[in-house]
């Protein structure tokens, strides 16, 4: 059978309006345009209007990335019925207000991470969706690359046995310069937190997708640099300083903290934007009984794998290409050893967005995990300022 035995076929048209267009912007876009290419759907994302307030800027954008057209603004695709699906991508203080208001127009809603500021409008934002019964899902892409999804069926069939440790460092450098401006991404009430909020979640979201719900956790935060001129994002993770004048930064720079997870496990996680060097060294490491995984982002498409059950002799970790067929998403793209990079991943989860819509499913990751990561967020904030351990309690 021919790998284009899907053919074209009579597709379910969901029409996305999207909010937002820089990093993630580009990403979802790209995402949307995409998945049809690889998957065989019953549905096909319409890149049909994007939202930006600068309109010079939007347009721009819509054209490159391939909107059928713009809106300055996003209240407007609330009032139309050719718009099924808003995607949030815009800073995080304003994912609550448009998240219900989505959710009060029964839209189905696509999150960028982390869902909200906080845990009560995470909760919010999770009440109303569900009130909503509209289909709900947040971005944490990185679950969606194949040998994550693999180190999930790995522990799921139990080949690494009992895990008693999930451990993650996720270590960017992109503001260690003291010139760097003060960015929405640096200030609380925009960004909601700093390194905790941009990266710890993710790896928060892959303990939890892969070892376990969290029960405890104790943090430790620090800001170095608490003053920065002043300035914004341009797209990616670049800025331009518009000003001499300096300002507060409001958010921590590093964050660390233990956990403990409700079925025994030990966790330890380290996020920073102080990691020199490291551009995105996204990376974990699980130990069980019968065996352990590591994985590096920057090298996503391997799997290392220790098996204690190897002849002895020949123990010690083996590096698994996770581009085979049995890798999940993996024969979607290429034959076994052509890898895919960070940009599938978001095609990987749109490829679940349209599922669930076709299917009338849940989602996974939701906005349950979204509200269940900031509860972990939150709570490793109050224990850095409380100095002791603290129940995570949803
Ligand atoms: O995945 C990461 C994010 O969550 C990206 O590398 C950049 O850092 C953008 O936001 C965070």
């Amino acid at each position: 059978m021919s790998e284009y035995s899907g053919g074209k076929r009579d597709m379910k048209k969901v029409r996305i309006g999207m909010i937002g267009y820089k990093f993630m912007g580009k990403a979802h876009s790209h995402a949307y345009r995409d998945v049809p290419f690889y998957f065989d759907l019953d549905t096909e994302p319409v890149l049909q209007t994007m939202v930006g307030r600068d309109e010079q800027a939007v347009k721009l954008a819509s054209e490159k990335l391939g909107w059928q057209s713009y809106e300055t603004d996003w209240r407007r695709l609330l009032e139309r019925d050719d718009i099924d699906v808003i995607d949030i991508g815009t800073p995080n203080h304003m994912h609550a207000e448009i998240a219900i208001a989505a959710a009060k127009a029964g839209k189905h809603i696509l999150c960028e991470k982390p869902l909200a500021l906080n845990v009560q409008e995470a909760k919010e934002i999770l009440d109303a969706v569900q009130k909503a019964g509209v289909i709900h899902m947040v971005s944490y892409n990185y679950r969606f690359a194949p040998a994550i999804q693999y180190a999930k069926h790995l522990i799921s069939t139990g080949a690494l046995g009992s895990i008693y440790h999930f451990r993650a460092q996720y270590l960017q450098d992109w503001i260690m310069d003291p010139g760097f401006p003060l960015v929405w991404r640096l200030r609380k009430e925009i960004g909601g937190s700093g390194a905790l909020g941009d990266l710890m979640a993710h790896s928060i979201d892959l303990a939890r997708f892969l070892v376990g719900e969290i029960s405890e956790v104790s943090g430790m935060m620090e800001t170095f640099i608490k003053q920065r001129p002043i300035g914004e994002m341009t797209g990616g993770l670049s800025a331009t300083v518009d000003s001499d004048s300096k300002g507060d930064v409001t958010v921590d720079d590093a964050t660390a903290a233990l956990a403990r997870f409700e079925n025994g496990a030990l966790g330890v996680f380290e996020a920073t934007r102080f990691g020199r060097g490291n551009r995105n060294g996204n990376r974990m490491e699980i130990n069980g009984s019968k065996g352990s995984i590591r994985w590096d982002m920057e090298n996503m498409n391997q799997l290392e794998l220790y098996l204690e059950d190897d002849p002895r002799g020949m123990q010690g970790f083996r590096t698994i290409d996770c581009t085979e067929v049995e890798h999940p998403f993996a024969k979607a793209y290429w034959p076994a050893g052509h890898g895919i990079g960070y940009e599938h991943t978001f095609i990987n989860l749109i490829h679940e967005l349209m599922r669930s819509i076709s299917t009338g499913t849940v989602p996974s990751p939701n906005f349950e995990d979204g509200y269940r990561n900031q509860v972990i967020l939150e709570t490793i904030e109050r224990s850095n300022i409380e100095r002791r351990w603290l129940n995570v309690s949803y």
